[in-house]
């Protein structure tokens, strides 16, 4: 692990919100075959606007079905209880200075106590003014932070990123109780992102990724997915409302992934050609066991290129 540390890492600049460090142990919700007492909404009968939903086949094409904030608020309660886990943002960065600011700022906008979170970010490969906005990033977005620099070399594209988040996950995970990658391209996460991935608490959770386009709401992370049959091809998570608050995914993408520290302890990035980053991270955590899932009804915007 040491050895990517040095030879993968290029810039590795550290946000300290706040640093608290403290080891929780959390009961895995084991669910019936599929995922339903996390909510106990999750079983309410499907009403005609769920069923709306439901569409044909080729399920991540098409725009995300419009429904109405009241049914989508039914799925984003959240249960009381007090908040104590850390968690661990990682976001790694290229070329990707115009986002910086904005990123910042919606870092800000989590409600959940910014004591329990500190942010890395690994920069490298950029050629515009990625690392020095990166760098003003951290002077504004608090006076906590810790500043690290190291020098890394490129790598071949298509495990590169995935050596770099192995890399941001032997500098930054710690003894953190939840890892949250958050790509520095998403352009808007709900307030209470952190506060809806615990109150479902497994190992492995993601959200939808839309994007705006043209006035209309789609679906962008074609990564994070259930495995579908031939007829109908795969289910991307924006089209799986219907089945309520969790659902059981086969591969995900990291655009915002939430995952518990103790499974990234044990599976990382694959990085080797075969396996893709992301997805090969699924592949690898479902067969050791641990469980994957989505919440379709948290949206979170990814910027329109
Ligand atoms: N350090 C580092 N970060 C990178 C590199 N390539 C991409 N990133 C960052 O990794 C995250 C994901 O990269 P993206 O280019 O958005 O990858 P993607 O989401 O698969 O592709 P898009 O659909 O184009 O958004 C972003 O935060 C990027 O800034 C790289 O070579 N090195
Ligand atoms: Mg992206």
């Amino acid at each position: 692990m040491a050895r990517y540390y040095k030879s993968v890492y290029p810039t590795v600049i550290t946000v300290l919100f706040i640093v608290s460090v403290v080891r929780i142990n959390i009961e895995r919700e084991h669910v019936n075959g599929g995922f339903v007492h996390y909510d106990d909404i999750q079983r309410d009968e499907i009403s005609s606007e769920q069923n709306a939903t439901v569409i044909g086949c080729n399920f991540c094409r098409y725009d995300v079905p419009a429904v109405s904030n009241d049914y989508k608020q039914k799925y984003l309660k959240l249960r009381e209880r007090e908040y104590n886990e850390t968690i661990v943002i990682l976001t790694p960065l290229r070329d990707t200075a115009k986002f910086l600011e904005h990123f910042g700022t919606m870092l800000n906008t989590l409600s959940y106590p910014h004591d329990l979170i500190s942010v890395f970010f690994a920069e490298e490969g950029s050629s515009d003014n990625t690392f020095e906005s990166a760098k003003a990033l951290t002077l504004q977005l608090n006076k906590y932070f810790g500043f690290k620099e190291a020098q890394v070399n490129q790598r071949e594209r298509r495990t590169h990123l995935s050596r770099v988040r192995n890399a941001l996950l032997d500098y930054g995970m710690r003894d953190n109780d939840w890892v949250l990658w958050i790509d520095s391209d998403i352009e808007n996460v709900p307030t209470d992102l952190i506060q809806q991935f615990l109150n479902v608490s497994t190992d492995v959770m993601t959200v939808a990724c839309l994007v705006k386009k043209n006035g209309h709401t789609m679906n962008y992370d074609f990564n994070t997915r259930r495995f579908g049959d031939e007829k109908c091809g795969d289910y991307c998570l924006p089209f799986l409302r219907h089945e309520g608050r969790v659902v059981r995914l086969d591969i995900v993408g990291t655009s915002v992934l939430m995952v518990r520290s103790d499974v990234h302890r044990k599976v990382r990035f694959p990085e080797v050609r075969e396996r893709l980053e992301s997805e090969g991270f699924a592949i690898n955590a479902k067969k050791m066991g641990y469980e994957i899932v989505g919440l379709p009804f948290v949206e979170v915007y990814h910027y329109f290129a």
